[in-house]
Parts: C-alpha cells; sequence; structure tokens
C-alpha cells in the first residue's frame, strides 16, 4: 500500500511535466503554449501560441482561419461569420495604453527569432465564434504560411491554470 501511494505520488509529478509537452510540430515548425481564450458569453476571443522554425529558412504567416461546414454559420453575411485575423497591440498616445490593430502585412519567422502571440501582444483575434465551439475543449486553426502554406494548430479553449499545459488531442 506505501509502494503504490509513493507510486501515485511519482506519477502525480511526472505527470504534469509530460503534459507540459504538448509541441506540436508541423514540418519544420514547433508549436508550444497554445490556448484560446474566450470571455464567458462573448463571440470574440484570442488564440495564444509560441512559434519556432527549427530550420534556416524564412517563412511568413500570412493568415489564419477557422474552417467549418455548418451552412447556418456559412450562410451569414461575410462580417457575421466566423472569422481570425492576425492582430498585435501598439502604443497609443496615452501612456501605457494599448490599441489593437489588424496586421496584414503578415508576422515574419525565422530561426533566429521564435514569434510569441500572447496576452498584450501579437495575437489571433478570432470572432463570430459559435458557442458549440467556445464551449468545447479545443478548437483547430489553419495557419497559413507564405512558404509551408496551411498548417492546422490546435488551441486548447480556456486552460485554466492547474491544466493551462493540458494535451491536444489532435495534432
Ligand atoms: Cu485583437
Amino acid at each position: 500500500m506505501k509502494y503504490l501511494a509513493r507510486l501515485l505520488f511519482v506519477f502525480s509529478i511526472l505527470l504534469p511535466v509530460s503534459v507540459m509537452a504538448c509541441l506540436q510540430k508541423h514540418g519544420t515548425f514547433e508549436f508550444s503554449d497554445s490556448k484560446a481564450i474566450f470571455m464567458k458569453g462573448a463571440d470574440a476571443g484570442a488564440a495564444y501560441f509560441t512559434l519556432t522554425q527549427t530550420v534556416s529558412s524564412d517563412d511568413k504567416l500570412i493568415g489564419a482561419r477557422w474552417e467549418t461546414t455548418d451552412e447556418s454559420l456559412l450562410s451569414k453575411p461575410l462580417l457575421q461569420r466566423p472569422r481570425v485575423e492576425l492582430h498585435d497591440h501598439v502604443p497609443t498616445e496615452k501612456p501605457g495604453i494599448l490599441a489593437m490593430k489588424r496586421t496584414p502585412e503578415g508576422v515574419k519567422v525565422s530561426k533566429q527569432e521564435p514569434v510569441k502571440f500572447e496576452q498584450g501582444g501579437k495575437h489571433l483575434m478570432l470572432y463570430n465564434f459559435p458557442e458549440s465551439a467556445r464551449n468545447g475543449k479545443e478548437i483547430q486553426l489553419v495557419l497559413t504560411f507564405e512558404k509551408a502554406g496551411d498548417v492546422t494548430v490546435t488551441f486548447p479553449i480556456n486552460p485554466t491554470n492547474g491544466d493551462k499545459d493540458k494535451p491536444c488531442s489532435h495534432y
């Protein structure tokens, strides 16, 4: 019994570590710390991740989208359909106040410069996401790169601090 207790204890320590290694590899890219955050009751949200290019070849993230086959969403006017935009935060005239802006020019990624999409900085802005998607465990977003093309990345939804590194079930 004592052995079992010790074993469980070891497992409980090891588990978060192994779970933390939710690294998604796609071609020459590595994605880590991916998450999507939706405020309660809001259909807009943001997605964050760290992106590393593992080879000495520059690329550029130029767009992102969420794919759905739901006709009731696809038949809506363009601006009411689910969509994803590349955003960044920029300083305003008021000290300490940041504003969001679109970055349609894209985000460069090279081996020397891992790119962080994080709160208060670059992020993927998520608009008009249906409740069914927001209430799920995770969403898949398709990220489009200039050279590498489309890459599908999994984002756990609203991970709490306790399980902020929960595993992605889909790679
Ligand atoms: Cu934004």
